[in-house]
């Protein structure tokens, strides 16, 4: 027995052998001889636990005998993926338990396949909350997330005559090892009902919210283990339920039907992630939801701190800071303030003071329709008193400040009121966000330059300093030491192990990017991870591909902004090319699509099935003698990224300059040497800048061309009557050539180009994007030319780890201290 980091008691084969064993008897009911898969797995994780409760309860004690000021990081969404191959390789235990299982004649990779993802989130947003509290835990920082417990994440795809289903999601259906309730911190909360105005006997003015309903919030806890034994931090997930204090008169009246049913209705509460991402429904349910965790949350914050501080606020905005993942979580403002005025009857003043110095706020998006917004009626019936608070906010942010600027200027008012007027006044949770917020951030460089010159210019004017840049980043320990074990053994075989948490030393292996050995070496592994895609390949949609073709993946949400369809009108120029001209000169490619559609969103539900439909038609036609194949993989998800990623050669990042906050994805593909073929736009502009220009495929309009080019009037006509190619390709998606027997099925996507006026500028790019594709075809003949880009690609994205995003925070923002976890 011996130490890793402080937190945590290292184990060796032998004792985790014991440790499986022990729990397959006394955990699982069942023994060696017949025990199931899901039983070994079940057993193992509880092995796992074991390590991780100590380094639990050892980082729980010290950070409260040291009383640290801690990060609070609130978020809808948490994107985790699976935990036994992580927490193993973070606990540095991966190898002792894949020997102690193979001695136990179990394969470790069988067992990992049991478990579900933890798919609690959509997409970039949620991914990189997981990123984040991995590198918390990893650097000593005490921090906690809070988001909510859905019992269905993402919906589970799949394909039905190329057409998107949707199925419920049950990732827990099975129970979950990793996670802990603590019924000793269940919380209640209220909604709906009235607001009175009361005086006390001094006369003095008092608000009385009457709630309608009250629900339970009861905590789950997941351990979040930091890489090599350090800290072991906390995901507190609520998950809603009826309060049997509420419910105690109903069910003496003999209303036990009512009661069951007033169950049902707070139990919906954490039931379902929303699947919309940067579409805003403005439903009653997810603003319900908002508020629900939220309101969980502070009471959980406040109970902790009135443990060590009792009534005393003044220590409140030292020990505390509320990181506000989007406007999701908005509503913690108003919610604070009506604690601290309305409940410990603190001046307005002074709380509106506090608030500022807590809360922080992260926005991962400029489109307009994912901007937050609820109706102030709906506002009103779920949250009568914070709407009240929301308006005293905005009344004094108007006269105090905004007036104060611009005497008398009504349109500056207008534009900066949280309240949106109209027909049906709104709330504006983004001008709340601002306003209630010590520190704004975007989330790469030219998305935080954006948020300050497009979406919120006159709230610089106010407070220039408030507003700053933290570039995105993701945990190479899933992403490059869990995902590619081969490449992390030859990088560390090159340049030593210090990388997982030091990236920038990956530099190193710049030097060997013309040595022909390291070269070979590189390229043996890329191809070994691509042979083993093809076999996952194979299983999924029963496609064969060959793994010396390019594999080209483009892997997140389908939207238009991210022009999947532009990547698909190439693959037709491509297709079409080769049908008029047989001998047509192109490395065979593979390209690869992962991603899913929100339900409602009709045209990118449209544009999976005709990448499906092209992709059936292609993949059987002997004329094209397999120069090109298409396969879009069902139901993507982390654990499908996990096995992708290591096999790109070609990272698609192809999204319409300023319309993409910063992508991840990116990041992934090219510490996993994949080439960029991309975009100015979001950190793939930060990319370039590291990997240098002759490393990564840059095409299309920048984002102040875009800009001009929309100024100007944009008309797509232009493009399809101008360019052969495109109008014979556009009009080929009106005929029944890819849907045989019923023509048009396919038009939806021509009608959104031309009648619909592309507002992706699809067309404007797409001759750029074909010639920056025949370079990367150049490019891969030559194999050593190739090797060296792909491994500088590897070398060169140190910035990119969700380390130094934290450092970012953590000096632009948090201004927390490490704490070393002490053993007991
Ligand atoms: C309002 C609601 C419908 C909503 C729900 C989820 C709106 C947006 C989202 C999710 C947004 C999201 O994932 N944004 C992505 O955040 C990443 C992390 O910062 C960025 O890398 C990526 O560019 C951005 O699209």
């Amino acid at each position: 027995t011996s130490t890793a980091g402080s937190g945590i008691t290292q184990i060796n084969t032998e004792q985790l052998k014991e440790q499986i064993i022990r729990h397959l008897h006394s955990t699982l009911g069942t023994d060696v001889n017949k025990a199931s898969p899901q039983a070994w797995w079940s057993a193992t994780c509880a092995a796992v636990n074991e390590q991780v409760f100590d380094g639990l309860r050892n980082t729980q004690r010290t950070h409260y005998e040291q009383n640290t000021r801690a990060l609070h990081y609130f978020s809808l969404e948490y994107l985790m993926g699976r935990l036994f191959s992580n927490n193993l390789h973070n606990l540095g235990l991966y190898s002792q338990a894949k020997q102690a299982l193979s001695e136990l004649g179990m394969n470790i990779a069988d067992l990992e396949d049991q478990e579900e993802d933890m798919a609690l989130g959509n997409g970039g947003l949620g991914r990189l909350a997981a990123c984040f509290i991995d590198s918390l835990a990893t650097l000593n920082y005490p921090a906690i997330g809070y988001g909510i417990h859905y019992e269905h994440g993402l919906f589970r795809q799949s394909f039905q005559d190329g057409r998107q289903i949707e199925r419920p999601d049950s990732w827990r259906e099975y129970g979950n090892p990793w996670e802990i309730c603590r019924p000793e911190s269940v919380q209640e909360i209220s909604v709906y009902g009235y607001v009175e105005t009361v005086y006390d006997l001094q006369g003095k003015m008092k608000k009385v919210w009457h709630p309608g309903r009250i629900i339970k919030g009861v905590p789950w806890d997941i351990p979040v283990v930091g890489y090599n034994g350090s800290s072991v931090n906390v995901l507190r997930l609520w998950e809603s339920r009826a309060s049997d204090f509420f419910n105690w008169d109903v069910f003496n009246s003999g209303g036990y039907i009512d009661s069951a049913r007033e169950n049902i209705e707070a139990e919906t509460i954490s039931k379902v992630l929303y699947p919309n991402d940067e579409t805003d429904a403005g439903k009653e349910l997810r603003l319900i939801q908002q508020y629900f965790f939220v309101s969980c949350s502070l009471k959980d914050i406040i109970r902790r701190y009135k443990r060590s501080h009792g009534d005393d606020w003044s220590e409140f905005a030292k020990q505390v800071v509320i990181q506000l993942n989007d406007t999701h979580p908005a509503v913690a403002i108003p919610e604070l303030m009506r604690i601290l005025v309305d409940r410990a009857e603190m001046q307005w003043d002074q709380a509106w003071n506090l608030c500022q110095q807590v809360f922080a706020y992260t926005n991962h998006t400029l489109l307009p329709e994912a901007l937050e917004k609820w109706a102030v009626r709906l506002f009103e019936k779920v949250l009568p008193r914070h709407l009240e608070i929301i308006y005293e906010i905005n009344r004094r942010f108007l006269v105090e400040q905004v007036d104060v600027l611009w005497p008398g200027d009504n349109d500056k008012k207008r534009k900066l009121s949280i309240i949106e007027d109209g027909h049906d006044p709104m709330v504006r949770m983004g001008h709340l966000s601002v306003v209630g917020s010590f520190r704004v951030n975007g989330v790469a460089e030219i998305h935080s330059q954006l948020v300050k010159s497009d979406l919120f210019p006159e709230m610089v004017a106010l407070w220039p300093d408030k507003f700053t840049n933290v570039t995105n980043g993701v945990t190479p320990r899933r992403w490059l030491k869990a995902c590619n074990p081969k490449l992390a053994k030859l990088l560390d075989e090159k340049i030593g192990t210090a990388w997982p948490t030091d990236l920038k030393q990956l530099s190193k292996f710049a030097a060997f990017a013309d040595d022909a050995a390291v070269q070979d070496a590189f390229m043996a592994i890329k191809q070994q991870n691509k042979a083993e895609l093809a076999t996952v390949v194979k299983k999924l949609t029963n496609i064969d591909i060959d793994p010396h073709a390019i594999f080209d993946i483009q892997i997140k949400r389908l939207h238009e902004y991210k022009r999947q369809h532009l990547n698909l009108l190439h693959i037709l120029a491509l297709y079409r090319r080769i049908l008029q001209e047989p001998d047509y000169d192109m490395t065979p490619r593979v390209f690869l699509f992962g991603a899913k559609a929100a339900p409602g969103y009709k045209l990118a539900k449209e544009i999976i099935y005709a990448i499906n439909k092209i992709a059936d038609k292609i993949n059987h036609d002997k004329r094209i003698k397999n120069r090109i194949k298409v396969v879009f993989m069902p139901n993507y998800r982390v654990t499908l990224a996990e096995k992708m990623i290591p096999a790109a050669d070609v990272s698609e990042q192809i999204s319409t300059a300023g319309k993409e906050a910063s992508g991840t994805g990116n990041m992934k593909l090219a510490l996993n040497g994949a080439i960029t073929v991309g975009t100015l736009d979001g950190a793939n502009i930060e990319i370039a800048e590291e990997v240098g220009e002759d490393n990564i495929a840059i095409f299309g309009l920048t984002v102040d061309e875009v800009k001009a080019l929309h100024a100007n009037g944009y008309n797509s006509m232009d493009y399809y009557y101008a360019n052969p190619e495109i109008k014979a390709i556009l009009d080929w998606l009106e005929t029944d050539y890819f849907t045989p027997g019923k023509p048009g099925e396919l038009a939806a996507i021509k009608r959104s180009l031309l009648e619909g006026g592309d507002p992706y500028l699809v067309l404007a790019d797409f001759e750029t994007y074909v010639k920056a594709q025949e370079k990367v075809d150049q490019w891969y003949r030559d194999k050593a030319c190739w090797a060296k880009k792909a491994m500088l690609n590897t070398a060169l994205v140190g910035k990119f780890t969700s380390d130094r995003s934290i450092e970012d925070y953590v000096s632009r923002v948090w201004q927390l201290e490490k704490c070393a976890v002490k053993r007991s």
